[in-house]
Order: structure tokens, then sequence, then C-alpha cells
């Protein structure tokens, strides 16, 4: 049972936070800046090769005081080694939460229930890489003998959106020879699509589902091997065609995949935690098994960063203390990621179910209802597509938006000055948030008065600025490992547990009941509310 300590909001260090809130709430970040000349190199970071700016924050030395200390009153030292230890603080569902254990070196020990779990972390590294050899090779061959030249995952949440992320993040490191789909939605759109141009003699799925439950996963699955079929007509190509990723060894035989074609993972993998685990399958038939060690590589780095380093050098506790600062004492609602990085187009959609699915919740961990503000909303999309759309309402609208800007030195694609100009505008945008435009500064350039209020940049608005020197395998690691834990630092402040997600089943029951309406053949008896029940009337006349 957790402990049940004073209201979190009547702490010393919450009172301290509030009452430093208004000083610096009256602060801009110009006056700042102007205090201390060593500021935008102080207040900054270099670990792991992530240099982190944190300069532009209405933050002072004092805050970082406080902000650490709140960590420390909330027990974050203690709760980071009960997780690393293998503790069961996944509470509601009674679980270890051990991704960590997904990237421990070989020789690590890493116990559950009186077992290590790391040989067996790497036994299953050790068979996916035998078999991403095989189909990167070629020598894994379909039902006719044809190579496989296709790869499908279907999974969905945290059996898929990691995958896919990676996959986009490292394409420059993907074998081209082979083409890869993702298909997630239970909208038969997402699977037609998928495969409108393949052949079912060169291609393979993967079927990703901890629990191979998953509607959605299943009808997809149902609708992939129902396709191989029509092709390919004989039963036995299934395993030839069709391997799966899941903890649930008896649905993956009974789906018709022989389990020699299973790659397993635990109970202790939390499903948007998993991309290191076979979940990450299809990033290592992409990116091939070494780049994919390197990429674990990456994640253990940011764990023993985590684990280790004072919290006021340590990138995931300022990075989910900073977050933390404006969502309880700015009345911030939402935090945009921009990776001035195409490669990472789907960082943000992936970090949206790292972060508020995990931190979405409004009980703490003993059930009381907290009476202040949990999980930002996160959102945002890669540079500088984000700059001639909704960049208006962070410089100049009403909300108070923090941003993450991520950039890297070198480019994946040297080409003429796209990158120099790249990051002119990242660097610009940092710069243009805190910093602004006075109306003074207009006047100065002539600009008429009525035309001054329009034009006026108030500024102070925060950001960091992370740059890293490329987007490699290991720094792809290294910064999913960072956000994984700046949203346990939150979660342990807050005192919510970020490893389960009640929030999600409702939907799906209601979705159970309601699919049996719309599809039997008699009139059936609803028993919704008004509104439901004249959808699903007017969806049954007309369909
Ligand atoms: C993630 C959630 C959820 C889960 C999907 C897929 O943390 O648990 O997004 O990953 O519902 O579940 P399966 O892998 O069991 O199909």
């Amino acid at each position: 049972m957790p402990r049940t300590p004073a209201p979190l909001t009547q702490t010393p260090e919450w009172k301290a936070l509030e009452v430093h809130a208004r000083e610096l709430r009256a602060t801009h970040l110009r006056g700042l800046f102007r205090a201390d000349p060593a500021r935008g190199e102080r207040l900054t970071v270099n670990a792991l090769g992530i240099y982190f700016d944190y300069s532009k924050h209405r933050v002072n030395d004092e805050t970082l005081k406080l902000l650490t200390g709140l960590a420390q009153a909330s027990g974050l030292r203690d709760a980071i080694d009960a997780m690393f230890s293998g503790e069961k603080i996944n509470f509601t569902e009674d679980r270890a939460v051990l991704h960590t254990a997904l990237r421990a070196p070989k020789d690590a020990v890493v116990m559950v229930d009186g077992e290590n779990v790391v040989p067996q972390v790497h036994a299953v590294l050790d068979k996916m890489e035998t078999f991403a050899r095989k189909v990167r090779g070629g020598d894994w061959k379909g039902h006719t003998g044809r190579t496989i030249k296709n790869i499908v995952n279907i999974g969905i949440g945290g059996s898929d959106l990691g995958p896919v992320m990676a996959y986009e993040a490292l394409k420059a490191y993907s074998q081209r020879a082979l083409n890869f789909r993702f298909v997630s939605n239970i909208d038969g759109t997402d699977f037609a699509e998928a495969v409108i141009d393949l052949n079912p003699e060169e291609t393979l799925f993967i079927v990703a589902s901890k629990t191979f439950t998953t509607l959605e996963t299943m009808t997809n699955a149902n609708s992939a091997r129902d396709w191989a079929l029509q092709a390919l007509k004989d039963p036995a190509a299934i395993a030839r065609h069709f391997v799966a990723v899941s903890t649930n060894a008896d649905a993956v035989a009974r789906f018709g995949i022989d389990t020699a074609n299973m790659f397993g993972f635990w109970d202790w993998v939390g499903g948007r935690y998993s991309m290191c685990s076979a979940i990450g399958l299809s990033t290592m038939l992409a990116i091939g098994p070494k780049n994919f060690r390197a990429m674990l590589a990456g994640f253990h780095e940011m764990d023993e960063h985590f684990r280790t380093a004072p919290f006021e050098r340590n990138l995931p506790v300022l990075m989910g203390l900073l977050g933390l600062w404006y969502n309880n004492f700015f009345d911030a609602q939402t935090i945009a990621v921009l990776p001035y990085e195409q490669y990472l187009k789907r960082f943000p959609a992936y970090l949206q179910q790292l972060t508020m699915e995990s931190n979405g919740k409004r009980v703490t961990l003993d059930g009381k209802p907290v009476d202040y503000q949990t999980g930002p909303v996160y959102w945002g999309e890669p540079g500088t597509n984000g700059q001639h759309s909704f960049y208006q309402l962070i410089h100049q609208g009403t909300k108070l938006i923090p941003c993450d800007f991520i950039a890297f030195t070198r480019p994946a694609h040297k080409l003429g000055r796209h990158h120099d100009l790249l990051m002119a505008n990242v660097f610009a945008q940092a710069e243009a948030l805190a910093f602004g435009k006075t109306a003074e500064e207009l006047e100065k350039e002539g600009v008429k008065d009525w035309l001054i209020p329009h034009k006026t940049f108030e500024g102070n608005r925060p950001s960091t600025t992370m740059l890293l020197d490329e987007l490699t395998p290991a720094a792809l690691g290294k910064l999913v490992a960072l956000y994984e834990h700046s949203v346990f630092t939150q979660g342990a402040v807050w005192r919510v547990g970020p490893f389960d997600q009640w929030g999600v089943e409702l939907g799906k029951v209601l979705a159970g009941r309601i699919a049996p309406e719309l599809e039997s053949k008699a009139e059936p008896e609803l028993k919704h509310d008004t509104s439901t029940n004249a959808l699903i009337r007017r969806y049954r006349r007309n369909k």
C-alpha cells in the first residue's frame, strides 16, 4: 500500500513554490538575462551528447532549488530505486515496471519474483537477431519460395506508436529494399491501403500484441490472414508469412502462428514502454541488429544517468520539473514538442501516448482525488511547418505554451543551405519567444502607431532547446528515455501511478455492447441515452 503523506499542496515545498512563483510571474526573461550575463551558458546541462539549454525558462537558481527540493521531498530518489530494482510499483495491476531491464547489458542482474530477468531479455534479443538476419539477408522465403520484400506490423497503441516512430526516425539507417507498413486502426481503410500494392507471396506480417486479444489488432490480423490465404490458398502458408510478438503463447497458437515464430516479452513491460522489447522487431528488421543494439545502449545510458545523476544535473528530472512548474504554477495546459528534424515527424504522436496515458490521472495512488493539475496535453509538429500554422498562437496568443525544441547539428542529408536555414529557424523561434519585440523597438523602426499593438511580441514565453550532434539510433534511445523518465519524475511528485491506463477501458466495454446492436438483423432494444440510441438507429437505417 502506498504511504499517505500530507496533501501535496499543503507541503512546505509546494507552498514555497507558490510564493516563489508569484515573484517569477512578474519577472521577464529579458530582465533575467540582463541580470546574469552568464545565464545562457550557465543554465544548461551537457550530458550524454545532449546540450540541454533551459536558460530560456522563467526560472532562477532559487526555482531550481525549490523544484528539486520538491522532488526530494516527494521521495523521487526512492521511487527511482524501487522501479529499477523490480518492485511492483504498478500498484493497481500489481506489476513490476522494468522497461529499463530491456536495455540492460548482459551481465546486469534485475530480479523479479526471485528470478534474474536479464538472461531472458537477451535470449529474446538473440532470437530476434537470428530472425532479422534471415529476413534481411533474403533467406526467409515466403510459402511459394519468393523473397520477403514487405513487412507489415499489425498492432495498436503501445504495440504500434513506438515501432512507427522508430521506423520513421531511423529511416536513414533502414534497409531500403524492405518495404515497411504499419496497420493499427480498426477502420478498414488502414489495412486496405497498407496492402493495396503488395504481393502476398512477398509479404510478412508481424502481429504485435502483448495480450493477443486487442479488438483492433485481432480484427486486422484476421483480415491479413484472409488476404494472404486468398492468394496463397494453403493454410500451411501462415507459418511463413506470419510471426507474432506477444506474451500470450496460447492465443498465438490458436490464431495459427507457429509459436517457434513468436517473440515473447513479459507482464512487467507496459505497452507504451515496450519499444525496446520484441515489440521493436519491425525496428530491428528495418535498421538491423547492430543499430537496434546501439539504440538500446542509448536508452541504457539515459537510464543510468537518471538513476545516478544529482537532480540539479539530471536531464529527465529537470525536464519533468520544468513541465510541472508551468503546469502547476503558471496554469499552462499544454506542452509543444517541436523537433527540427523531419525524421522525428511521429515523435510528438509517440510522446502523446507516453505522457498522456501515463499521467492523465485524477486520483493519487491511494485513490484520493487530486486538487492540482496532473499531466499536461502534449502536441507538436516538426519544424519549420508549425511556424506557418500554429506558432502564431504560441507567440501572440493568450495561452502560455512551454516548448521543447529538438535539433541536430549535423543533418541526415546535406543539401545546399537547407540545414543552416533549418537551424537558423529553430534558434530564431526560441529567441523570439523569449525576448519578443517591444513597442519602443517598433516605434524606432518607424512602425505606424495603430500597427504597433499588432506587431508587438510580448516575449517571456519559455522553451527548452535540446541540441544533439546527429539523429543516430543511440541518440533516439537517449531522447525517448529522457521523456520516459521525465514522465516518471512528474508522476512521483503528483503521486499518481503512471503505469496503468484504466481510462481506456470504459469505451472498449461500451463498443463491445454496441457492435452487436449495429450488426443484428432484428431491430435491437436500445437502452442507451437518447443521443446514442438515435445515432445507432440512424446508422442502422442508412448503412
Ligand atoms: C499502453 C497501453 C495500450 C496497449 C494497446 C495494445 O501502454 O497498454 O496502448 O499497448 O492497447 O495492447 P496489446 O499489445 O495487448 O494489443
